[in-house]
């Protein structure tokens, strides 16, 4: 892949960068995105699933979705995307990950500076006493588990539709996009709010906003430069053009 010579120019000077991830960027990996062709959400609704008042309406469905995802996710593994980002770390003086996702991928890559917007999926808390639970350390059925110190439901520790981002992570996310100097988006339709204004903080503090995915988004039109394909492939392609400007 040819990339322009101002895309190259910024690399060249960029000290601070920032990768915002989405879904798309695990596709790889096995694990479906939500929207699109071939995403989760064209068979199942979102607003089904992905809310506080559908868990406490029937616990063990919304469970039971979980479980499903978390097999999936346990027997997959980070692809070239995550390990061209983690690797990214070597050839940059900061690296910062903002991630959508739950997936713990980026983590199991090797990356250091990970802001998780959305939670994870391997952790989990009871509804009631708060109580947390590593799913790692239960033997978790299909059913909706019960908090061993009050009965109280137990819920993965992931934001659902009209809850809450972690406030102090997504400030951190906020000050990581500020100061970079180049803002690759990365597997995201760009749609979800307030997780989209990443990019877009980024932008309006200068940086310069890198586009990767395999179609247009929402956020195409704002973006500087538009690399369409799949980040397995075009991440370990900027990573070769990158260890030659720093070597
Ligand atoms: C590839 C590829 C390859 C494929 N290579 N690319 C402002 C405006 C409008 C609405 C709102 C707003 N502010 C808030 C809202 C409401 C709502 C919202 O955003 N709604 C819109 C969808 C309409 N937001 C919320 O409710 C948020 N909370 C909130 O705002 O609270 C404020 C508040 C609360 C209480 C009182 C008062 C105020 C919370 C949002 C939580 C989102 N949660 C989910 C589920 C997480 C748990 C789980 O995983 O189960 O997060 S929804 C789902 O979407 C998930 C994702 O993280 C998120 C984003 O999806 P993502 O990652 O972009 O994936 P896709 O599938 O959409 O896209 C994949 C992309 O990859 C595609 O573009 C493909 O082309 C691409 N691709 N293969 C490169 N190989
Ligand atoms: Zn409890």
């Amino acid at each position: 892949m040819e990339f322009s010579s101002e895309f190259i120019d910024k690399l060249k000077s960029a000290k601070s960068v920032v990768f915002f991830t989405g879904a798309g960027i695990s596709a790889e990996s096995g694990i479906s995105t939500f929207r699109g062709k071939d995403g989760i959400w064209n068979k199942l609704r979102p607003e089904e699933l992905a809310n506080f008042d559908s868990f406490m309406r029937n616990p063990d469905m919304v469970w039971e979705w979980y479980q499903y995802r978390r097999k999936i996710i346990n027997d997959s593994h980070p692809n070239r995307a995550h390990l061209a980002i983690a690797e990214s770390e070597k050839l940059f003086d900061k690296v910062s990950v903002v991630t959508q996702n739950v997936d713990n991928l980026h983590g199991r890559a090797g990356s250091n500076t990970i802001y998780e917007l959305h939670g994870n999926i391997e952790r989990n808390f009871c509804v009631k006493c708060g109580a947390f639970y590593n799913s790692a350390d239960y033997n978790f059925t299909e059913q909706a588990p019960r908090c061993e110190k009050c009965g109280g439901l137990v819920r993965p520790d992931v934001v659902w539709f009209g809850e809450m981002l972690p406030q102090e992570v997504f400030a951190e996310a906020e000050k990581a996009a500020e100061w970079s100097d180049i803002c690759f988006v990365v597997g995201t339709s760009a749609v979800v709010y307030p997780a989209a204004y990443i990019p877009l903080t980024a932008k309006k503090n200068g940086s310069y906003i890198v586009e990767v995915n395999i179609e247009e988004t929402d956020l195409s039109g704002y973006a500087d430069y538009s690399l369409f394909g799949k980040a397995g492939e075009i991440l370990p392609e900027i990573m070769v053009v990158l260890k030659e400007i720093r070597s």
